[in-house]
C-alpha cells in the first residue's frame, strides 16, 4: 500500500471516533452548542499534521505480526491498531493546544493556533483538557477487555507525565524576563527534548504497538527505548533546527525560540563554538520580543555554520543509531526493522 493510502485509510477511521465521542456527550445530555464546539475542537487539532506517531503504531504492529503491509491485517484488527494511533495524536493535539498558549506561537500546520482564533482564546485550555479525556473514553470503549488494557492506561498516564516533566524543564530554562544564556548547555538541552518529546513521540507508538502484539517482556521494552529515546532526541534536534532555518510553509508553524529564550540545540551550538564578540551578540539579542534582536542572533548562528555542523550531526546519529538497530536481540519476538523503519521516517526530514 503507498503512503498516501496508508494515510488515507487511517484518516477514514477518524470520522468515526469523533462520531463515537459526540454520542459519549449525548449520552450525558449534553447541549448540542457544547458537541458541536467538541467536534470542531477535535476536527480543527487532531488531524492536521503528519501523522506520523499515529501510522507508526499500524506499521510497527504490522512489522511485529510479520504482515508486509497493513493491508494483510483484518478490519477489526486494523480498526483497533488505527484507534490506539488516533489516541497517540490525540496526545500530540492536547500538548500542541497547550505548548502553542505557552510558547506564544502563531500559527500550527498552517492555521492560526487554537487559542488564537477569535471565539477560543483561554477556552483552549478546557479544549486542551478536553482532547487528553477523549484517549481514556476511547481506551475504555475499544480495549476494556483485553488483558492488557491496564498496560495501556498505565504507559499512556506515565509518559504523559514525562511529557509534562519535559515541558516544565522547557519552560523553567526560559524564563522571559531574565535570559542568562549561562544556564545553558547541551547536557541539559538532551535532558529536556528526550522527556518533552521522545517518550510520547517514539516510544509511545512502538510500545502501544507491542502490547497490542502480545511483545511485554521488559528486556524487549528496554530495547525498544535504548533506541527511540536517543532517536527521539535526535527528531526534536531537527525541530530546533526547522524552528530557525526551515521555512515556514514548510514546516507550517512560525519558529519562536529565539524570541522565546529556548534551551535549543541552535543556540547551545553557538554557545560551545562562539568568539567573546559573538557571545556578546547573543547575550544582548537572545530571548527579547523583537524581530531585529532576532535578526542578529540568527546572523551569529550563519557566521558559526551551524547548518553545516547540523548536517554532521544528522549523519552521525543516524548511522550509529543504525549500529544500535543492527544489535537487537530478535529471540523473544521484538524485531529491530521497526526502530529501522522510524529512523527512515525521520532521516533528513524538512518538515
Ligand atoms: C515540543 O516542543 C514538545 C511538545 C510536548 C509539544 P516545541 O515547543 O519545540 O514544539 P513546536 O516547535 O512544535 O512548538
Ligand atoms: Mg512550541
Ligand atoms: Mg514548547
Ligand atoms: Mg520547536
Amino acid at each position: 500500500m503507498s503512503k498516501a493510502d496508508k494515510r488515507d485509510k487511517f484518516l477514514s477511521v477518524f470520522p468515526k471516533l469523533v462520531d463515537e465521542l459526540k454520542s459519549i456527550l449525548s449520552g450525558y445530555g449534553m447541549t448540542e452548542d457544547a458537541i458541536q464546539w467538541y467536534e470542531n475542537s477535535l476536527n480543527y487539532n487532531t488531524p492536521g499534521g503528519k501523522l506520523n506517531r499515529g501510522l507508526s503504531v499500524v506499521d510497527t504492529y504490522a512489522i511485529l505480526k510479520g504482515k508486509d503491509s497493513y493491508a494483510e491485517l483484518s478490519e477489526e484488527e486494523y480498526f483497533k491498531l488505527a484507534m490506539l494511533g488516533w489516541c497517540i495524536e490525540l496526545l500530540q493535539a492536547y500538548f500542541l493546544v497547550a505548548d502553542d498558549m505557552m510558547d506564544k506561537s502563531i500559527t500550527r500546520r498552517g492555521q492560526p493556533c487554537w487559542y488564537r482564533v477569535a471565539e477560543v482564546g483561554e477556552i483552549a485550555i478546557n479544549d486542551a483538557f478536553m482532547l487528553e479525556g477523549a484517549i481514556y473514553c476511547l481506551l475504555k470503549n475499544h480495549f476494556k477487555q483485553e488483558k492488557y488494557y491496564v498496560d495501556l492506561l498505565e504507559l499512556f498516564h506515565d509518559v504523559t507525565f514525562q511529557t509534562e516533566l519535559g515541558q516544565l524543564l522547557d519552560l523553567i530554562t526560559a524564563p522571559e524576563e531574565r535570559v542568562d544564556l549561562s544556564k545553558f548547555s547541551l547536557e541539559r538541552h538532551s535532558f529536556i527534548v528526550r522527556f518533552k518529546t521522545a517518550y510520547y513521540s517514539f516510544y509511545l507508538p512502538v510500545a502501544l504497538a507491542m502490547y497490542a502484539a502480545g511483545i511485554n517482556d521488559e528486556r524487549d521494552l528496554k530495547q525498544a527505548r535504548d533506541v527511540l529515546i536517543p532517536l527521539g532526541e535526535y527528531f526534536q534536534i531537527q525541530d530546533d533546527f526547522l524552528d530557525c532555518f526551515g521555512k515556514p510553509e514548510d514546516i507550517g508553524k512560525i519558529g519562536t525560540d529565539i524570541q522565546d529564550n529556548k534551551c535549543s540545540w541552535v543556540v547551545n551550538t553557538a554557545l560551545k563554538l562562539c568568539s567573546t564578540e559573538q557571545r556578546q551578540v547573543l547575550d544582548t539579542n537572545y530571548g527579547k520580543k523583537d524581530s531585529e534582536c532576532e535578526a542578529k542572533c540568527k546572523q551569529v548562528f550563519s557566521e558559526l555554520k551551524i547548518d553545516a555542523i547540523y548536517h554532521d550531526y544528522e549523519e552521525k546519529t543516524a548511522h550509529d543509531l543504525r549500529n544500535l538497530i543492527q544489535s537487537t536481540d530478535e529471540s523473544r519476538g521484538f524485531k529491530g526493522q521497526v526502530l529501522s523503519a522510524f529512523l527512515d521516517k525521520v532521516y533528513k526530514r524538512q518538515k
